[in-house]
C-alpha cells in the first residue's frame, strides 16, 4: 500500500531531516505534500530527483492526506491538526501541543509502540531531550524497576531551531573578533531578556512555569511518566543550553528498585533496540553530540554504580536532537503506521 503524506513546517530545521529521512528509507508514498507558513510557501525543495513547491498550509490541505507530519509549532498544530483529522489524517505532531492530552498516546517505538493503535487521529512524538532519556532508560525499568530519575541536559542549540543555529555561529564569530556577542535569540525568542550563547552556557530552555522550573524541565518530567506509563516514578530536571549545534546530551541518574550487576546493565544497554553503548574507559571511549550528530541511535557510556548508593546508577546519554529526538522518532512511527511490522 502507498500513502499519501504531508509534511507541515517542510522548510524548519526538524522538516528538512524527515524529508531527507523518507527518501532515504523509501517510505511507501502515492504523493508527497510540503506545506509550510505563507512566510516559506513558494519554496522549492528537491525530493528523489524531483522539485517539490512547498505550499501555504490551510486547512483544507489534507485533503486525501493519509498520514500528515507536524513540526511547525504548537499553534500551528493546534489550528491545524483538527482539520487533518477530520480528513481522515492520521497525525504525527512534534510540538507540545497534544503531548498530555489523555486522549493522545505520547510515543517512543523503543518504549510504547503498543500505544500507536489507541490513537483517534493523533499521536505526539516526545520532546527531544525526554526520547533519547527513555529510550535508553526502558531496558533498566523493565528489568529492575525504578523509583527516581535526576537529569541534567547539555542541549544543543538547534533544539532552538535553525535560527539559534546561526546565532550561536554568529555571535561566536563576533566574540572571536573582539566584539559584543549582542544575543538576539537565546534562551527563547519569544522571551523579553536574551543571554549569550557563544562560549557560554544558558541555564533556562524556555520560559519559566510557576513552579520554578522551565517548561523544557516540567516536559522531561510529566513526558517521562507518561511515556513510561508510571505516576510514581520520581523524575528532576535541569535542562541547560551549551554551545552545540546537534546532539543533546544528559548526565542522567537513577535508582533502581532492585540489585543489579554492572556487566548485566550494560549487556541490557548493548542489546536494546535504537541503543549504542559506547563506554571504554581505559580507551576513553564515550559518547559525545560531534560523534552522534547524523545518527539515528542513541548513544550511553560513562556507565557506573554510585559510590553513594548501591542501587543508584549514572549514565551519559547523547543523541541528535533533530533525528531521534524528532525527524527520526515521528518516521518510525509513520513506519509503524503504513508498514505492518
Ligand atoms: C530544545 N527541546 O532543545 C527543545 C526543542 O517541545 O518539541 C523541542 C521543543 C519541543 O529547545
Amino acid at each position: 500500500t502507498l500513502f499519501n503524506v504531508a509534511v507541515v513546517g517542510a522548510t524548519g530545521a526538524v522538516g528538512e531531516q524527515i524529508l531527507k529521512l523518507l527518501e532515504e528509507r523509501n517510505f511507501p508514498l502515492a504523493s508527497l505534500k510540503l506545506l509550510s507558513s505563507a512566510r516559506s510557501a513558494g519554496t522549492k525543495i528537491a525530493f528523489k530527483g524531483k522539485e517539490l513547491t512547498v505550499e501555504e498550509a490551510k486547512p483544507e490541505s489534507f485533503k486525501g492526506v493519509d498520514i500528515a507530519l507536524f513540526s511547525a509549532g504548537g499553534d500551528v498544530s493546534k489550528a491545524l491538526i483538527p482539520h487533518a483529522v477530520e480528513h481522515g489524517a492520521v497525525c504525527i505532531d512534534n510540538t507540545n501541543a497534544y503531548r498530555m492530552d489523555p486522549e493522545t498516546p505520547l510515543v517512543v517505538p523503543e518504549v510504547n509502540i503498543d500505544k500507536i493503535s489507541d490513537h483517534k487521529g493523533i499521536i505526539a512524538n516526545p520532546n527531544c531531550s525526554t526520547i533519547q532519556m527513555v529510550a535508553a532508560l526502558k531496558p533498566l525499568y523493565d528489568r529492575y524497576g525504578m523509583s527516581r530519575i535526576i537529569v541534567s541536559t547539555y542541549q544543543a542549540v538547534s533544539g532552538a531551531g535553525a535560527k539559534a543555529i546561526n546565532e550561536m555561529l554568529r555571535q561566536s564569530r563576533e566574540v572571536l573578533a573582539g566584539n559584543d556577542a549582542n544575543p538576539d535569540i537565546l534562551p527563547s525568542a519569544s522571551l523579553p531578556v536574551k543571554h549569550q550563547i557563544a562560549f557560554n552556557v544558558i541555564p533556562q530552555i524556555d520560559k519559566f512555569t510557576d513552579n520554578g522550573f522551565t517548561l523544557e524541565e516540567m516536559k522531561m518530567i510529566r513526558e517521562t511518566k507518561k511515556i513510561m506509563g508510571d505516576d510514581t516514578l520520581e523524575v528532576t530536571a535541569t535542562c541547560v543550553r551549551v554551545p552545540v549545534v546537534y546532539g543533546h546530551s544528559e548526565s542522567v541518574y537513577v535508582e533502581l528498585k532492585s540489585d543489579f550487576e554492572i556487566e548485566d546493565v550494560k549487556n541490557l544497554l548493548s542489546d536494546a533496540p535504537g541503543i549504542v553503548l559506547l563506554d571504554d574507559p581505559a580507551g576513553q571511549q564515550y559518547p559525545m553530540p560531534v560523534f552522534a550528530a547524523g545518527k539515528n541511535e542513541t548513544f550511553v557510556g560513562r556507565v557506573r554504580r554510585d559510590i553513594s548508593n548501591p542501587r543508584g546508577l549514572n549514565l551519559w546519554i547523547v543523541s541528535d536532537n533533530l533525528l531521534k529526538g524528532a525527524a527520526w522518532n515521528a518516521v518510525q512511527i509513520a513506519e509503524y503506521i503504513a508498514i505492518p511490522q
